[in-house]
């Protein structure tokens, strides 16, 4: 029997937000929000010009009282402190390394800002922000078409879901057509809590240094992930239950990618543009539930 299209609901949330150009400028949009209130009083070095149009950006994640901004650049040493964040480097110190060349002109030469001597940064780093940036030329701030063009020429970025070993499939035996019933109901009723927030909504949060959403989430997913790898599979939905683990296993990537949303914004925007693949995976998988409940 035919249900509503429960399956997946999981992950139409983790794409929510994905699917819209909109969405993808908003992080954006709200990195720009600069000059941004300094979360607690303001400083001499870092006075507050906080105003209707400006994001609270809070650093609950670190005790230094520096404005997520890229604007701002709090120790005067050419990397605004969001590109701190960024590089790894300490806002409040010009030399975070201490060999006596300024942060800003490190990164601005191609040296490691964080490690002492002549070491460059590396040519592609894991971190796509600073890839981005050095791909842009080092802009000042985040321009969402130039993401979007970044992200378009990395070929390597493209979208792919997580190999899952067929040995690590628990194949039920004997099979019958009541234990393939019963795995597809369940396969149908996948779907995280319908009070989970959005990517973009958590995103947001943990910009704001708040990861609580994202956190519980990530557990909630760790967890179906758990009950899933445990699951006995009938053996004609052994695919199915392949693209099933990956997607799950995708899903934890880029809900835990949420930690990164401050050093690492554009792998963020990058992650709501993988969410949009994610969401023609899920309507295949649905598409294969589908085909397996009208076999005879
Ligand atoms: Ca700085
Ligand atoms: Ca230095």
């Amino acid at each position: 029997m035919l249900r509503k299209l429960l399956t997946l609901n999981i992950f139409s949330k983790i794409v929510a937000v994905a699917v819209a150009a909109a969405a993808l400028f908003w992080l954006v949009r709200t990195l720009q929000l600069v000059p941004a209130r300094p979360f607690g009083e303001p400083t001499a070095q870092n006075p507050t010009r906080a105003g209707p149009q400006t994001a609270q950006l809070s650093a609950a994640t670190t005790p230094l009282e520096v404005t997520y901004s890229f604007e701002i650049d709090s120790d005067g040493d050419g990397l605004t402190n969001a590109k701190e964040f960024v590089y790894a480097t300490d806002p409040l110190r010009a030399d975070t390394d201490g060999d006596g060349y300024p942060d800003g002109n490190e990164v601005n030469n191609g040296y490691d800002p964080t490690l002492a001597g002549s070491a460059r940064l590396p040519d592609e780093p894991a971190n796509l922000t600073q890839r981005f940036l050095k791909w842009a030329g080092n802009p000042p701030s985040l321009e969402p078409s130039r993401i979007i063009a970044f992200l378009d020429s990395q070929l390597d970025l493209g979208f792919r879901l997580p190999d899952i070993a067929t040995s690590s499939v628990r194949i039920a035996r004997p099979s019958n057509a009541a234990g393939l019933r019963q795995y597809l109901a369940a396969a149908r009723d996948l779907a995280l809590p319908e009070e989970t927030a959005p990517y973009n909504e958590l995103a947001h949060e943990a910009l704001l240094g708040r990861l609580d959403g994202a956190e519980a989430t990530l557990r909630k997913l760790e967890a179906l992930s758990q009950v899933w790898q445990q699951r006995e599979v009938p053996p004609s939905a052994q695919e199915l239950h392949q693209n099933i683990l990956g997607l799950l296993a995708l899903g934890r990537e880029l809900f835990a990618d949420l930690r990164l949303s401050r050093s690492d914004p554009v792998r963020i925007i990058w992650n709501m543009d993988r969410g949009k693949a994610l969401a023609a995976v899920a309507k295949n998988i649905e598409v294969q539930i589908t085909g397996l409940e009208k076999q005879p």
